[in-house]
């Protein structure tokens, strides 16, 4: 690994000597190394190395391309405002090809802390508003000119479909143990996928989003513990304005982790969803029409059946998706969203009118 290390690190240019570095294992998709270089005065410097992983993004050229729009674009219009920085090769891209063909770009670190998990209401709203800004950030940027890098990633009808077709087909001979599972997908396969539906139909306008909400793509301030920067730019594309708040709130609101075996800890934290909604509604609602706030908390719902059901297909196509710590991995994740997406269900009336008090709070200030 050093030495492909050493190699990327000399292809950008980056000064000094490669004195460190360490794997940093938050996501599912790409590999990720904070690599540190010292110069001859003995002080550092450390920076994000980023291998991504060409099975899901089958074109990451297309993807630096829509990052260094969205970045411009936002440095442009709001030069207060913190973005990646991404290095540049002597052909100046921001991207390089290793000895095995494998892409490869490089970013500064930032110092910060992220949270995977969080109890502190504040920092929770604080979340909200990261990705409601960044929603309002890009506005007015034109989503026509971003390359679809993964299509349909948010179609939860046709992931609710795929799904569907790879269990008749079977390929790995696991279906007949994910009967339990499938049955309870099915019993909510309408409802989940009634959003994508409406979305198709035009019902909602395209905005430009950011995807993958997750706490940990937002880094903090240690200190103050504000919000520094909105990361993980590789999924913006057009797509619906509330399933950027439903994935936050699935994240963010699960009172176990995403992966959490133990069922009987899963559920959804009306509170922690009641701070979230504070920070986003309070800078988005203005923006969104009224059809897009009465779905907020039906968006958080498909969301979560429809990464269940990824999990799912995944687990019933060979685990080449997502990276898995042990054989059943996969199916685990499952469990723990349908069962978060059941409680959601439960709790539907209680969350829509947070929202209402979030809105109407929102409207008043
Ligand atoms: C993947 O790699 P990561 O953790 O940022 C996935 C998201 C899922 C998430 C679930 C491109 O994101 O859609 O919600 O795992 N990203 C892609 O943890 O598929
Ligand atoms: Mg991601």
């Amino acid at each position: 690994m050093f030495e492909t290390i050493s190699k990327i690190g000399a292809a950008f240019r980056l000064p000094g000597t490669l004195s460190a570095y360490d794997a940093i294992t938050n996501g599912n998709i790409n590999a990720t190394y904070r690599v540190t270089y010292r110069d001859e005065s003995g002080s550092s410097k450390s920076y994000v190395f980023q291998r991504i992983n060409t099975v899901v993004f089958s074109n990451p050229v297309q993807i630096m391309h829509n990052i260094d729009l969205v970045t411009s674009y936002i440095r442009e219009k709001f030069p207060n405002a913190r973005t990646l920085h991404f290095h540049h090769t002597a052909d100046g891209k921001n991207y390089v090809f290793d000895a095995d063909d494998c892409f490869w770009r490089v970013m500064n670190w930032v110092d910060s802390v992220t949270f995977n998990t969080c109890d502190d209401p504040a920092v929770i709203e604080a979340t909200g508003r990261a990705f409601g800004r960044f929603q309002n950030q890009l506005a007015d940027f034109d989503g026509a000119q971003l390359f679809e890098t993964i299509p349909d990633f948010h179609n939860t009808k046709k992931r609710l479909d795929t799904l569907f077709a790879h269990a008749e087909a079977d390929p790995c001979g696991r279906v007949s143990g994910v009967q339990a599972e499938l049955s309870q997908i099915a019993s909510v396969r309408e409802k989940a996928g009634a959003l994508s539906v409406r979305y198709a139909a035009g019902e909602f306008p395209v905005r430009v989003t950011h995807n993958d909400t997750k706490s940990n793509n937002v880094l903090f301030d240690r200190e103050t513990k504000m919000p520094l920067v909105v990361i993980d730019l590789d999924t913006v594309m057009p797509g619906m304005a509330m399933y950027d708040f439903g994935d936050a709130v699935r994240f963010i609101a699960n009172t176990a982790a995403e992966d959490e075996p133990d069922l009987q800890k899963v559920s959804f934290d009306t509170e922690k969803f009641s701070a979230f909604c504070k920070g986003f509604i309070g800078e988005v609602a203005n923006g969104l029409t009224q059809p897009e706030l009465d779905s907020l908390v039906l968006a958080a719902f498909s969301v979560t059946v429809e990464l269940a059901s990824r999990f799912l297909d995944d687990y019933i196509t060979g685990d080449k998706y997502f990276k898995i710590n042990y054989p059943e991995h996969n199916l685990v994740r499952t469990r723990c969203q349908l069962a978060l997406a059941m409680d959601i269900l439960k709790k539907q009336e209680e969350l829509e009118q947070i929202v209402r008090s979030s809105a109407a709070e929102a409207a008043a200030n």
